[in-house]
Formats: structure tokens, sequence, C-alpha cells
């Protein structure tokens, strides 16, 4: 899968694309990040990429002719089609069943504005999608963006070392991961659940199972909600809402 970034500050990228597993993927050819710098395609000798905004008001307008110009040059050819995405916070609020749609796609282009905001025609050119990581305002998308690309790119097959990760991942069910432990098996008077030493698998996945049940209850119920509950899954809840209600008498 490839990434077209389209940025102000193409140095943001060096750093946290490059480590660990997004590092990695990028070494195995599983993924192609190009980052494109907006002020190249900006005209004049101080190639200005902001403006005063018509009408009036504080703060300064990102212009849309060189991040059209770059798109143009760099996004739209033969070999690419990509959706072009603009991080911002007026986006659909990103979550992973949106990163795993994005995930099937070829390629993505992203678009990071900066300044106060962007000339509307930026959106009503070139985008196709707006997505936001979520309602507080950062300085520029470039953050976003990074954001987006980890959560989309360790959904591309083999970029995880372990392909069974994402399956145990928070959200992959709809609910919340279940605690993890691992040596040593007392730490400051804290042990470890006895089932997870039992070597009894089928006790060990149900204990995990219910324990997920009961923290999406206790921390995020709004997603029990949004799922649609097994049989089986329903009849654990009853019984840890029971334990819960005995616990607080
Ligand atoms: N939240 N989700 C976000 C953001 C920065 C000024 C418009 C967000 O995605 N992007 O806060 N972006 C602003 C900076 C122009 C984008």
């Amino acid at each position: 899968m490839y990434f077209n970034i389209l940025t102000l500050f193409p140095e943001m990228f060096n750093g946290p694309l490059n480590e660990s597993m997004i590092g990695r993927a990028q070494e195995n050819d599983l993924l192609d990040i190009n980052i494109i710098n907006i002020r190249d395609y900006a005209s004049g000798k101080h190639q200005v990429t902001d403006d005063a905004p018509y009408g009036g008001g504080a703060g300064m307008v990102m212009k849309v002719e060189p991040v059209y110009k770059a798109w143009e040059d760099k996004c739209r050819n033969e070999k690419d089609s990509s959706p072009v995405i603009l991080m911002s916070p007026q986006g659909r609020k990103l979550n992973q069943e949106i990163v795993k749609d994005l995930s099937a796609q070829e390629g993505l282009t992203v678009i990071c504005g900066h300044y106060e905001g962007f000339d509307d025609r930026i959106r009503s050119s070139i985008v196709t999608d707006e997505i936001s990581i979520g309602d507080y305002v950062l300085t520029g998308g470039e953050l976003a963006a990074m954001v987006l690309i980890d959560a989309v790119a360790r959904m591309i097959p083999g970029v995880l070392g372990d392909e069974n990760s994402v399956i145990n991942d928070s959200f992959y069910n709809g609910l919340l991961d279940y605690p993890h432990y691992t040596r040593p098996r007392s730490f400051k008077g804290m042990e470890v659940p006895e089932v997870l030493l039992s070597g009894n698998h089928a006790e060990i996945d149900k204990w995990r199972q219910q324990e997920s049940l009961k923290r999406t209850l206790l921390r995020r119920p709004d997603l029990l909600e949004m799922k649609t509950l097994t049989d089986e899954e329903i009849e654990l809840l009853e019984d840890i809402k029971k334990d819960l209600k005995v616990k607080k008498r």
C-alpha cells in the first residue's frame, strides 16, 4: 500500500514512520510513504503558501493553488487514482471500522492543513474524504496524518509480525481488549490471575471473553450498544452484571 502525504512540514514525518513496525514495513516494501512538500509548488520568489482571509478576520488561510498543483503533479496519473483525505476536525471521526475500510485501498493521498484553516476550494476541487482523529484542535494535520497512517498500515497483512495480533486487538470484535500479564508472577503483592497459570485453554478463553465484556461494560458501554451480541455474550454479561451488583453491596 502507498501513502502520498501533502504537507508544509515534511521533516515532521522523518521520526515516527521510520521506527518500529511501520519502519520495517517500508523496508519490506509492504508500505511506501511519499512525502510531498507543498511549498515546492508555491509560486514566486517567496513561495508563499498562505494568505489573509477574504472578508477579513484574524489568522491566515492555506492557499489552494500550491496544494492543487502538488496533487496534480504527484498524485494524479495512470497509476494513481487514490482517494484524497483531508485531515480536519470537521471530518468523520476515525474509528477501527474506517481504518479497516481504508486499509483495503491500494493507496491513499492525505492532505495536512495548517494555519487557521484552508481555502475551502481545496475541499471542493480534490478532496474525496475528510477525517478527524478526535474532537480537539491540533496546530496542523501532520500528527493526525501519522495517526491515520499508523492505524491503517498495521492492518496490511504482513505488517504486524504475528498475523493473529490484530484479531485480539481492542475493537477488532467490537469489544475492549482483556488484561494481559507476563513475568514476574508476583509484583509488589499483585498476582497474575490463577486461571492464566492453569494451562486450561478453554477456561482461559472464557476468562478473557468475560474480562473483555466486563471492561467494555464498565468503560465503554456505548460500544456494547453498537454491537450485536451472541447468546453466549448476553449470558456472560448477565453474570457479570449480577457479580458487580453483589460486589457493590
Ligand atoms: N482533530 N483531526 C485534526 C486537526 C489541525 C488548522 C485545519 C484533527 O484531524 N486533523 O486538528 N487538524 C487543523 C489546523 C487547519 C486543521
